[in-house]
Order: structure tokens, then sequence, then C-alpha cells
């Protein structure tokens, strides 16, 4: 089964952004205890934003932006079905001791979410917060 971009709504928490117009890098750690440290960070509306994340886990991990119900729903199809794609521009997989990056802009302003959806780790309360404000 095929999962369209669309259905993880970024049309409504923005689009890629280009890497050589970045406002800001935020930095994020992930570990294996189901954690994103910083959980929660703020941006501007329409800023790009680099986000650099640190995997120092034993595990893979992902970066995944969307809305927390989407991604919810998502996590349960991937454990379901293990070799579902993930057909978003908005996520990234960090192997262990790797760094990854998303570069993202943030059109609209309002709350939206982060998730890793590696089976079990969503459930295991790995998410976070992105507050843009306007
Ligand atoms: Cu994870």
């Amino acid at each position: 089964m095929v999962v369209q971009a669309g259905g993880l709504g970024e049309v409504r928490f923005g689009k890629p952004g280009d890497p050589a117009k970045v406002d800001r890098t935020i930095e994020i750690a992930v570990s294996d205890d189901m954690r994103y440290s910083p959980d929660e960070v703020r941006v501007k509306r329409g800023q790009t934003i680099r986000f650099q994340v640190l995997n120092g886990g034993e595990l893979r991990h992902m970066m995944v932006l969307g809305k927390l119900s989407e991604l919810g729903k998502q996590a349960e199809l991937m454990r379901k079905s293990p070799g579902t794609a993930l057909h978003t521009p908005a996520a990234i997989s960090i192997e262990p001791g790797q760094t990854g990056q998303l570069v993202w802009q943030f059109t609209n302003a309002g709350t939206f979410d982060f998730a890793c959806l590696v089976p079990g780790h969503l459930v295991g309360g790995m998410k976070g917060k992105v507050i843009v404000l306007p």
C-alpha cells in the first residue's frame, strides 16, 4: 500500500525547504529511551529550518513531521505492514550513531507534531511539537 504525502498533511504545515536558504538550524538528539531532546521547538512562520537530528542510540529512529492523529495512523499502518513505504518529503530516518538532516519551511502558523514511526516508538512516547508563531 502506498501512502501519499498528502495523507500526512504537508500542505498545512509547510513544504521542503531550500538548503541554501536556511534561517536557523535546530539540533535534536534522539535516543533509545524514545525521546527527542528538545521535544518542543518554536519557529516563526515562513522560516526555513534545518533539523539536525543526532541518533545517539543503538536503534534506527525517524523524525516525521505532521499532525499527531495522522502520524498515529501512519505508525499503525507501518506496524501492521512493515514494508509500507512512507511517501512524504517531511521525514528522515536516522541510523544509529548518524546525524540526519531535514530542511523544512513552515508556511503556516499553528502547532504541529513530529514522531518516530519505527514500530513501537510512537506508542512508547517518541513524539514532539513544533509551534509555528505567526
Ligand atoms: Cu524511534
